[in-house]
């Protein structure tokens, strides 16, 4: 799938345009995280054919059929299992991986777990619209406390997940939180992320206009501030802890922590260490008839 042939070839952003209409709601924040990914991925010089763009259900995963290229789209709350799959298998691929709030803190969240262990080397964009949106506005794990939605109009009473203090205490190598309404930060955060190497956590804090009333395009607006244009050491795990705790009045954004020293899965792997070639070149047909012939 990847041809290292061609990386001195230039990219358009037209080579991603796919014909198909889109279909999210008129001012969802899904509009501009798509953008934003075309723009990176065409500034890191990547073509589609050296990407694989792996897509999770739910309105985030409706931007599978909106781009083009190699594109994935898979079971709810399983995107990341796959695309470790598809990042060990061909280590030449630019993963990118995305989903919504609910998939990865409810149904995938022990994926979370294990990708930021395994320092599994891709992007995974979380589409953080604290809610389930494709299935019209439920709570989600990530959902403030008392903020009615259509399955809980009471609000929940559960103490909401904060992503970037779970990524940072599971040791994340990067992680990063922007607004889906700050375009040019998320294609400057996109980048970034997909030249790290390892696990790149980029929690997109996203408007959702239909079901979340809570935090609108303009609360964010309000509230947000680039951290990268601050003292702000990313290097230093406890600053990034301090640094992204408030989700409420000063919210920062862009690039929480990065290990300058992060490395990937396939680099630490014991058996893979020394290997020469791709898993993807070593997959061939074996006879196995010596094995099942035993059981008839
Ligand atoms: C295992 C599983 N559980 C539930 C569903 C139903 N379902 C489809 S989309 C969706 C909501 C997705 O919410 P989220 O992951 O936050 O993404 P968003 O739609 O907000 O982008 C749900 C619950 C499903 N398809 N599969």
């Amino acid at each position: 799938m990847s041809c290292n042939t061609c990386t001195t070839k230039t990219v358009s952003l037209a080579e991603y345009a796919s014909p198909n209409a889109l279909t999210w709601c008129p001012g969802c924040g899904n509009f501009g995280i798509q953008v934003a990914l075309k723009q990176a991925l065409v500034a890191n010089g990547i073509t589609p054919h050296q990407a694989m763009l792996c897509f999770d259900i739910g309105c985030n995963g409706n931007g599978s059929d909106k781009i083009d290229g190699y594109r994935f789209h898979g079971l709810h709350g399983r995107i990341l299992p796959l695309a470790a799959g598809i990042s060990c298998a061909n280590t030449q691929l630019t993963v990118v991986a995305e989903a919504g709030d609910g998939a990865t803190f409810g149904e995938g969240v022990n994926h979370f777990v294990h990708s930021i262990r395994a320092n599994f080397d891709m992007t995974f964009i979380c589409h953080n619209n604290e809610n389930y949106g494709l299935t019209k506005g439920q709570a989600s794990a990530t959902t403030r406390e008392d903020v009615p939605m259509n399955s809980s109009p009471d609000g929940v009473s559960s103490t909401p997940i904060h992503p970037q203090r779970f990524a940072l205490a599971l040791g994340a190598t990067f992680t990063a939180r922007i607004f889906s309404g700050d375009i040019l930060g998320m294609n400057r955060v996109f980048q970034a992320a997909i030249k790290h190497k390892g696990f790149a956590f980029v929690e997109v804090l996203q408007n959702c206009p239909t079901y979340n009333k809570a935090t609108p395009h303009e609360w964010y607006q309000k509230r947000v501030y680039n951290v990268n244009d601050t003292d702000h050491d990313v290097s230093n795990r406890a600053a990034a802890l301090a640094v992204s705790d408030d989700v409420n009045e000063k919210i920062a954004t862009g690039i929480i922590y990065q290990d300058p020293n992060s490395v990937p899965f396939m680099s630490r792997d014991m058996v893979r260490k020394d290997a020469q070639t791709e898993l993807i070149n070593e997959v061939s047909h074996y006879d196995i008839t010596q094995f099942t012939s035993r059981m008839r």
